[in-house]
Formats: structure tokens, sequence, C-alpha cells
């Protein structure tokens, strides 16, 4: 059976009707003469008692976008399991905090006011405001999150009257965050939240000066296993400064000044494609999106970059270090491609990296046949055009849209921002380089399959169709391949490798993904549906 040959209903064929309707919303079948992609349906509750991939409103709020900011304090207002599961378990890297000795912060913080039965019954407040007491005294943090978890949105304590009084009390910000675990459908509202307060209580509030010609700030960069560091690397030697990463490796004293950069890069489009639309329209500042997963999108990449602020230098510097990071990978990723060409993979992970990972497999001559994302939206699969025809329901109606509107005396108009005329900057946005993002599809492979928001009895089916060599997901699904007799790299963490991001990162994964192919362990393991037909013969 080819590729173009498979039958979407088929593989739902054993769901009862009700499932099998909702379910098929949300499989896309890439069909190069159909022109177009088929709209999908994505960002909706998944089927209650179906084994999702998804998270929570509080890990998208929390655990993904504050909780990597290494000198804020976080405080995870609930039961104790919440705050232990969200911290520490994310590979977002940071250096040391460089603050004056004895504060130096080796690690990001968090606290639990480890709600009991008491406290439900009683109310949290006064518990809350007392632990933001006693961390202030401890701690001295430059600045606070607070963060709600289910119980508290369902016995009301108000979050943000504590933060109130306790800012007055201390004389610093207090941020707090609704960002109830049951808000939303999945993660992605958390995102939403998170991005909403940073934008409006962080985002501008600093007056230091940013000094570089061309400052950048790298938008959806978490740095897992190290990524945001490699890029840096890269981007530092050309001649850009970074301004901050948002928020792998970031500090609360950067993200205040992040308005006084000239463009905004956009890694992960959906975890924060809010602030960068959001800081558009406030200070004017045009954003790009770029990936730096794969070799040639990285030099894709950094060329775009080059062509925003068209200085002939930069472009030259750019050319100089592409060449250098080339010719010291080629050799090794030529090696590494003698045993991955040909080989097949399957990428489900949150709403981006399904997209982006499909370069550097190209690079290394393998395919994805199928790529699912757990909670991305419409514009993620199908390119920013379809935001005006996405329509909202009451849950993504539950989460706060801001509308904010330019900042006198610091709004300046994009064009300016990479100082070039207003004729050329509209040539970029038009020709879709600027302020745009073209979605998953574009990319996938004719035949492959897009599945939003994937559950286990889906990826067992496509798993036997494609016979993938290889499964880039996350743990949840990790043992469930295993057990298949396939190869299974965690695509959330890295399992315990990276950076994976630019040149060197590409030649990190391709070691990695050699070793995993290479074991000689899936061969003893029989997957169980090649059991049944042994026993049924
Ligand atoms: Fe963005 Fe992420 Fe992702 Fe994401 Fe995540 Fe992550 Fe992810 Mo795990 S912010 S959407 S909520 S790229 S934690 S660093 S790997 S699911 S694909």
């Amino acid at each position: 059976m080819t590729m173009t040959d498979v039958n979407v209903d088929e593989l739902l064929a054993p769901m009862p009707d009700k499932v099998k309707k909702n379910r098929r919303k949300h499989i896309v079948k890439k069909d190069l003469s159909a022109g177009s992609c088929q709209q999908i349906e994505a960002n909706t509750r998944t089927v209650p008692g179906i084994i999702t991939q998804r998270g929570c409103c509080y890990a998208g709020c929390k655990g993904v976008v504050v909780g990597p900011i290494k000198d804020m304090l976080t405080i995870t207002h609930g039961p104790i399991g919440c705050a232990y599961y969200s911290w520490g378990t994310r590979r977002n890297k940071a250096r040391v905090d460089d603050r004056t000795p004895p504060e130096e912060i080796y690690t990001t913080m968090c606290f639990s006011t480890d709600m009991q039965e008491s406290d439900i019954v009683f109310g949290g407040e006064k518990k809350l405001a007392k632990m933001i007491d006693e961390v202030v005294e401890i701690f001295h943090p430059r600045a606070i999150n607070l963060c709600a978890t289910c119980p508290i949105g369902l016995i009301g304590d108000d979050l943000g009257a504590v933060a109130k009084a306790a800012e007055k009390r201390h004389g610093i910000p207090v941020i707090h965050y609704n960002c109830e675990g049951y808000k939303g459908v999945s993660q992605s509202a958390g995102h939403h939240i998170a991005n909403n307060q940073i934008m409006e209580r962080i985002i501008g509030t600093g007056t230091e000066k940013v000094d570089g010609k061309y400052v950048l700030n790298i938008l959806g960069e978490y740095n897992i296993g190290g990524d945001a560091w490699e890029n840096e690397r890269l981007l530092e030697e050309i001649g850009y400064t970074i301004g901050s990463t948002l928020t792998g490796d970031s500090a609360y004293v950067n993200i205040r000044n992040m308005h006084k950069a000239h463009l905004n890069l956009v890694q992960c489009h959906r975890s924060i494609n809010y602030i960068a639309e959001m800081m558009e329209t406030k200070y004017g500042t045009p954003w790009l999106k770029v990936n730096f997963i794969g070799i040639d999108a990285t030099i894709d990449t950094l060329r775009e970059i080059a062509r925003c602020f068209g200085d002939e230098e930069l472009i030259a510097r750019t050319e100089l270090v592409i060449e250098r990071e080339l010719a010291a990978v080629t050799p090794e990723i030529e090696r590494y491609q003698k045993i991955l060409k040909g080989r097949t993979a399957f990428v489900f992970v949150g709403g981006s990296r399904s997209h982006h990972y499909q370069f550097l497999l190209r690079n290394l001559g393998m395919e994805v046949m199928v790529a699912g994302y757990e909670f991305a939206h419409r514009d993620d699969y199908e390119g920013r055009e379809v935001i005006p025809t996405i329509k909202s329901d009451a849950d993504s109606k539950n989460i706060p849209e801001l509308h904010l509107e330019p900042e006198p005396g610091i709004y300046r108009p994009p064009h300016l921002h990479l100082k070039m005329s207003k004729e050329k900057y509209d040539e970029l946005v038009a020709s879709g380089v600027l302020n745009d993002y073209k979605g998953m599809y574009p990319d996938m492979v004719n035949g492959g399959i897009m599945i939003d928001d994937a559950n286990h009895f889906e990826t067992e089916e496509l798993v036997e169709i494609f016979k993938p060599d290889l499964i880039f997901t996350g743990i949840k699904d990790k043992y469930v391949t295993h057990k298949m007799g396939l190869p299974s790299k965690q695509m959330h963490s890295y399992d315990y490798s990276g950076p994976y991001t630019c040149f060197k990162g590409a030649v990190t994964f391709a070691k990695d993904v050699a070793h995993s192919l290479s074991t000689p362990a899936w061969k003893m393991i029989t997957a169980p549906w090649e059991q049944s037909k042994t026993e049924q013969r």
C-alpha cells in the first residue's frame, strides 16, 4: 500500500459512531491534487474517556511560559502535586542568575501553598498571603508569579486581591494568573493567559538602555536541553544582540525591556503568537517566524533575519558563519545519513515541534508520515490566514483577549524598527516574510497524515498501517511505543540530550536517532498485532 492509499475512515472504523464523527474532523491527509489544506478541527474538547496526550491550562501557564523565568519566584496556589509535576521536569535550562552574592539563583524557584482539606473548606487566601510574606523575607525575589490550580477556581479564592495587597506590603510586582487547570481545553489556554499578564505587567516597564545595532528577542524559545544557547551563539557571532528570550533562560529584568528590540523572532508560534501580535500593535515591533531546527531551516532563518535589516555587512557575515558551520558539520551528518536515509517517523508533540522537526529529519534523509499536535489551533496547521474564520466557542471565550492600542511616546512604526522604507517593509509583509506563519500543512509529505489531539487507539492503528521506524513523542506514548517494538524519542525533553538547534544541534540529534535505530533490542520485541497473527496461524 502506498501512502496515498491510506483510508482514514477505515482507521476509525472500530470507534462508536459519535466518536468516529468527532475524530474524523481532526484528521487531514495531505493531498497535493486538492491544492489547499482541508479544514482541520483543533482546539476543541477531547472526547471524554479517550487517552489523550494533552496537559492542562495550569501546565501551559506555569509549566511552559512563566515557570522558566529565573529571577521570578513562582507560587503554585493549590495541592502539592501540581507544583511537584510542574517544576524541574521540563528541561528548560538556565544559567545562574547574576545577582549580587549571596543572592545568586541557581535554579528556577517554585513553591506551593500545599492546600489541605481544611483550606479548601475555609479558603486559602490567608495561607497564600502568609506564604508570600515568607518567601519575600527569605529569598528577596525581584517579582512573584501566583498561579491558580483547579481547586482554587472552584472555591473562589481571589488571587488578584491577594496579589494587590502583597504588592503594597512588599513593593515588588506580584503577578497573578487565573490559569486553573480546567480553563480552556488544554495547556494552550494557559499560554494565552500567561502571554496576557506578561504583556500587561512586565514588557514595557523597563527603563534601562539596551545597546546593540540589531537587537532581537527570541519568542517561544524555552531553552530545552540548551537550544536557546546554540541559537544565541550563532546570532551573536553574526552581530546581533539578544534582548531576551521568552522564556528560556530569561530574566524578569530583561523581559521588562523587550519593547526596545528591533525585531521579534518567533520560534514556537503556538505558545507566544499573542505577545508577538500585541507587541506589534503596542510598540510597532515586527515579528518573523523562524525555525532553528534543521540545517536548511537554520540557513533560511539566518538569511531571512539578515534580509529583514538589509545591511550588506550583516548579510556577508551571515554567509560566512553559515559556510563555516556547514563545513564543520557536513562530514558527520553524511556519516549518520548512511544509517538514517530512507527511514520513516511519526512526530507527536505539543503545538510546534511536529512541524519544525520535519525539516531536520528531511536533512537526515528521513520522512515524517504522520505528524500530530496535542493542542495546536487551526492556524498552526493551516496557516494564519484562517484566523478570521475560526469560530470561537464557550471554551475560547473563557480566555480574555487584550485589546491594545499603540503606546504614546514609545510606539514606532515597524519599518523604523528595521531601519527601512515603508515601501520595502510593506513588500516584506506582502510576500509573507514578516508577521506571518503558513502552518504545518505546506511542509507535509504528500499522502502524509496530520492529526490533532491523537489518542492511543489511533496511534496504534497508524503504526500498524505505516509501520514507521521511529516515533518522536511524549512520555505518555513513549513506553506504549516501545511495547510495539518501536524506538521512541521523547521530543519534549529530548530525554537527556540536546541542544538540537542549528548546525551542531543537528549532529547531536542525528547521533541520538542513529543510536535509537541501531540498537538490536527492538528486534527482540513482537508487536501485539504480529503476536495475534502468529497465534492465529
Ligand atoms: Fe511550543 Fe514548546 Fe511546543 Fe509548547 Fe509544550 Fe515544550 Fe511542546 Mo512539551 S512551548 S508548543 S506547551 S514548542 S512543553 S518547549 S515540547 S508540548 S511542541
